[in-house]
């Protein structure tokens, strides 16, 4: 069997999922409702194509149906569901072509909605300094200094196949970098560390997830990942679930390093603890083990990853043949040399078809794709240079099943 969890540890949005009641009453009667449409789905092994017929029927050619991905849970999609830290939106990312790179800022995906306690008709402002000697900034200030930031991936570090890898998304994103903004106080504490913490009071308790929200980061991390506060997010103001006014944005570190809802930075000494969250994060972010102190844990950045969002059947001249569409992201120089596998015993070959992406975000690719014989595959990729590193492909963390009826 392949790999299902998180490296090394358990799932935590898994059993978020899993353990919030009101929400597992929600999707069982939604999965009653389309309990027979489902069967019959299951029996067909087969939806119809997502938005009419596509292809060119006089050639022969057409697509008739997308196969659903198995073993994948009934979570809902493109709707926030649950409050707090126990809220989310799973994106459905299955119908995303090359030409819709960004995800529009009310499918975006959303882990841990606005608290109840936090009020945002206040002014904002974020402490900012050593804990003797704290200064003021305002979010007004913020909002007068920001500038286009660019197109960026996020990906929660507990993505997860329950939620159809759907807590990964990219936007345009608007702020501040945090390197100017610190280089003043910096000059002060040349060999501190930066910490930057987020409101993250609830008014209920979570089942999963423990209160705190935030990360310790050294000059270095913070100048060569580009980390900059947001104020906004695809031309508008952050939404309150997203963390408005203000979050930190890390480009190329899993989003469990984008503290929102910014309310302090604080020039902390080199030897000092990691906070709560990192060590709630030790295993999805790649540690070795749950360090004590904050100066131990290796960036938490995304490695290259890929990953299929959709398989259509598809009537071609000569018979039947699927056509397997996905995304490629992560990593510092974007990798390119993608090679697939549709069942353990077949051998890798080179993806078909990968389009260029920009730096800090995802790309497109397809394959078509002739199975031999009908049966269950479990579709793999990996990319060809050995050297790179791809820990959560190793393992098998993004392989996704499909049941394959006719060939
Ligand atoms: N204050 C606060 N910031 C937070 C979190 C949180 O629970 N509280 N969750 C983090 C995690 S785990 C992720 S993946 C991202 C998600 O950001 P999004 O909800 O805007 O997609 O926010 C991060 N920032
Ligand atoms: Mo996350």
């Amino acid at each position: 069997m392949e790999h299902r969890g998180s490296p090394g540890g358990p799932e935590r949005a898994t059993a978020d999922f899993a353990t919030v009641s009101t929400r597992r009453d929600f999707i069982s009667t939604t999965a009653t409702a389309g309990g027979a449409l489902l069967t019959g789905l299951a029996f067909a092994g087969c939806r119809p194509p997502v938005a009419g017929v596509r292809g060119d029927p006089r050639a022969g050619r057409r697509q008739i149906g997308t196969l659903r991905f198995e073993e994948e849970g009934t979570a809902p999609t493109d709707a926030p569901f649950g409050a707090e830290l126990d809220g989310r939106l799973f994106t459905d990312l299955s119908s995303l072509t090359p030409e819709t790179s960004v995800i529009p800022t009310e499918r975006f995906y959303i882990r841990t909605r606005a608290s109840r306690l936090i009020d945002l008709r206040r002014p904002w402002s974020i402490r900012i300094g050593t804990q003797s000697q704290l200064e003021t900034l305002s979010v007004k200030d913020l909002l007068r200094r920001s500038d286009p930031q660019g197109l960026h991936l996020m990906e929660c570090a507990g993505n997860t196949r329950d939620a159809h890898f759907g807590m990964m998304g990219a936007a345009e994103w608007a702020g501040v970098p945090l390197n100017g903004i610190l280089a003043k106080f910096r000059s002060r504490n040349p060999k501190s560390r930066i910490l930057v913490s987020g409101f993250d009071k609830y008014k209920s308790a979570s089942a999963t997830s423990v209160q705190g929200c935030g990360w310790v980061f050294s000059a270095e991390e913070i100048s060569s990942s580009g980390a900059f506060i947001a104020t906004g997010m695809n031309g508008r103001p952050l939404t309150p679930d997203h963390g408005g006014p203000i979050r930190l944005f890390v480009p190329g570190w899993y989003g469990c390093a984008c503290v929102k809802w910014i309310d302090k930075i604080l020039f902390v000494k080199d030897d000092s603890d990691a906070t709560s969250e990192m060590q709630e994060y030790a295993s999805r972010t790649e540690q070795t083990g749950v360090p004590r102190l904050a100066r131990d844990y290796e960036p938490a950045v995304v490695d290259p990853a890929a990953m299929p969002i959709r398989v259509e059947k598809w009537q071609s001249g000569s018979g039947i043949e699927y056509r397997v569409s996905g995304l490629h992201w992560g990593g510092v120089q974007p990798a390119m040399d993608w090679e697939i596998r549709f069942a353990a015993d077949e051998r890798y070959v080179p993806v078909q078809e990968v389009r260029q992406r920009d730096r800090g975000s995802w790309g497109f690719w397809t394959h078509r794709w002739r199975p031999r014989t009908p049966g269950r595959y479990t579709i793999r990729l990996r990319v060809a240079t050995p050297t790179v590193r791809t820990r959560r492909l190793d393992v098998g963390f993004y392989s996704r099943t499909v049941d394959v009826i006719e060939v």
